[in-house]
């Protein structure tokens, strides 16, 4: 195929959700690069523009998780509900990219093969699907975390008459699931926000759960006009407060111990986050993920939460969780979930016990049953973190693909740059906080480094900054080092380790530390003159 000839950049930035749309407004906008940004969907979301599904929507609260970088913006802009359902997020990610004018340097339906780095000439090359060359100074990932959908291969899916689909590839037209037999794979915060919306339109639903998980339920309101206003009027209290947080939410953890009251005391705080609902309540003591007796406390408060709800003393057995400690694996939060299984058109099959065998013409079979179905639902989660950076090949220096550097796991400095791939940022890559805090204040946290990084280089005329192997080490056992510090190693079979996408090394991928640390570390390494980093004229 012929290559069109070059366009010669600043810096080419590879997608368009919050990530990437910041990583544009502030290279344009503010150092006066020349700037491409390439995305696969014919809009701006990332992430958000493919979760459609019923019931998707996020689990930080909308009027934080959102950008701060403009106080007009936050000004502006009026949520709706306590939390954004995915509509209202494009709604938002796209009047940020009419008010800051982004869309002019964005390519849309445009999907990146292949980058990369020519040594010679200094310079990133990303070839697109279409067989379109951009090159530039710089290349910037902002491809998400949880982007690259996770399909397990059950043997049969190719013969099932009915149709399928996975949560995180969703039509953009609605699914009707009126009459029909559905069956949902997967019990993860997708799942579990899905299952009650399915509930109410299917004929049946029947949920294969794996491992039975926590869930608190998130307490959804419409926004009344003077939240909205008490809000606003707070936000520079909000954002900061947000910003000196371990997870990036505008509320800090109780300073006490669990097991520092009285069981009475404790129950009291456990009743009351239950009440107000989402993930404040794994804040409700400062020992949750560090003591596995504070922990014990809580994982019992919500067993016996899911005990009381749930009618059928057998069924609430099966949705209790007992393989892991509470929020070891991301803790959902919900509507209704517990309560739909109440319902008489709704079934609960545990695929721990009689495993699915195969996907048949008809349906599902397990090890002991078999499940007429019209509709598959994969609610299965993501290859995290990695997945979406190795769904293409990116190529440092002397042709080294990404793939072999991270073939035993990922190794990133600050989860910002791999050695031997000079000039590459990965906004939210492994190493960094990203999933485990309220992700847009990790991506401004990310992309006002990288801008300040990339000014730096231009004042001072450095031509390439690239980690040093040695750095990336370090930093890699400082992650496995933090992890360890927690009980989130425990949950054998989460995302974070890469254990839910069989044959994925199992490494420990999101920096546990908390937010406001790691924000401080990468400041410290920038006023060290980007220590840990070779920078080159
Ligand atoms: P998750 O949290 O990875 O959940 C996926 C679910 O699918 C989980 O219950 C898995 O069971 C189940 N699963 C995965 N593979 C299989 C196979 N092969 N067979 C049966 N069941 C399977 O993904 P979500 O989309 O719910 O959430 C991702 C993140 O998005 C979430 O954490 C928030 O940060 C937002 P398992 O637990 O592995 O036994």
């Amino acid at each position: 195929a012929t290559v069109a000839p070059a366009t010669v950049l600043d810096a080419v930035v590879i997608g368009a959700g919050f990530a990437g749309l910041y990583q544009l407004h502030m290279l344009r906008d503010k150092l006066g690069l020349k700037v491409q940004v390439l995305e696969a969907g014919d809009g701006v979301g990332g992430t958000w523009y493919w979760n459609r599904y019923p019931g998707a929507r996020c689990d930080s609260e909308s009027y934080y998780y959102s950008f701060s970088f403009s106080d007009e913006l936050q000004q502006e802009w009026s949520w709706s509900e306590r939390y954004p359902e995915h509509h209202e997020i494009r709604r938002y990610l796209n009047f940020v990219a009419d008010k800051f004018d982004l869309r002019r340097n964005i390519r849309f339906e445009t999907r990146v093969n292949r980058a990369w780095y020519d040594e010679d000439a200094n310079l990133w090359h990303a070839e697109t699907e279409g067989g379109e060359r951009y090159s530039a100074r710089f290349l910037i990932t902002a491809v998400g975390c949880l982007s690259s959908a996770n399909i397990p291969k059950f043997p049969g899916l190719e013969s099932f008459k009915g149709d399928w689909y996975h949560t995180g590839r969703w039509p953009h037209e609605p699914v009707d699931f009126t009459g029909k037999r559905v069956g949902l794979i997967g019990t993860g915060s997708t799942g579990i926000q899905a299952t009650p919306v399915i509930a109410e339109q299917a004929a049946h639903l029947t949920v294969f759960q794996r491992t039975a998980n926590y869930s608190i339920p998130a307490r959804n309101a419409p926004m009344s006009r003077e939240e909205v206003q008490k809000i606003k009027a707070e936000y520079a209290a909000i954002r900061d407060l947000a910003k000196r947080s371990p997870n990036g939410h505008p509320f800090l953890v109780n300073q006490v111990s669990a097991l520092a009251v009285s069981p009475e005391e404790r129950l009291a705080q456990y009743e009351a986050a239950w009440e107000t609902g989402g993930l404040r309540f794994r804040a409700s003591f400062m020992d949750l993920l560090t003591s596995k007796e504070a922990n014990d406390t809580a994982a019992e408060f919500i067993r016996a939460k899911i005990r009381s709800i749930v009618k059928d003393p057998e069924v609430a057995e099966r949705l209790t969780p007992k393989d892991h400690p509470f929020a070891t694996k991301r803790p959902p939060v919900d509507s209704y979930y517990f309560e739909t299984f109440n319902r008489d058109n709704v079934t609960l099959v545990d695929i721990k016990a009689a495993p699915i065998v195969e996907i048949t013409p008809d349906g599902i079979r397990t090890a002991d049953a078999e499940y007429a179905l019209d509709i598959i639902v994969f609610a299965t989660g993501f290859d995290a973190m990695t997945g979406p950076l190795l769904a293409f090949d990116i190529e440092g220096r002397d042709g080294v693909p990404l793939k072999d550097v991270w073939a035993a796991g990922p190794r990133s400095y600050l989860g910002l740059q791999v050695a031997e791939f000079p000039n590459m940022f990965t906004i939210t890559g492994p190493g960094s906080p990203s999933v485990l805090t309220n992700m847009p204040v990790a991506i401004e946290q990310h992309v006002e480094w990288i801008t300040d990084c990339i000014r730096h280089m231009r004042e001072q005329g450095i031509a390439t900054i690239e980690a040093e192997p040695a750095a990336a080490e370090e930093w890699v056992a400082h992650v496995n080092d933090a992890a360890n510090a927690t009980l989130l190693p425990m949950a054998n079979s989460s995302w974070y380790l890469g254990a839910n996408v069989p044959g994925k090394p199992r490494v420990f991928m999101p920096y546990a530390g908390g937010m406001a640390n790691y924000a401080k570390r990468c400041a410290e390494v920038a006023a060290r003159g980007y220590e840990g980093f070779v920078l080159r004229r």
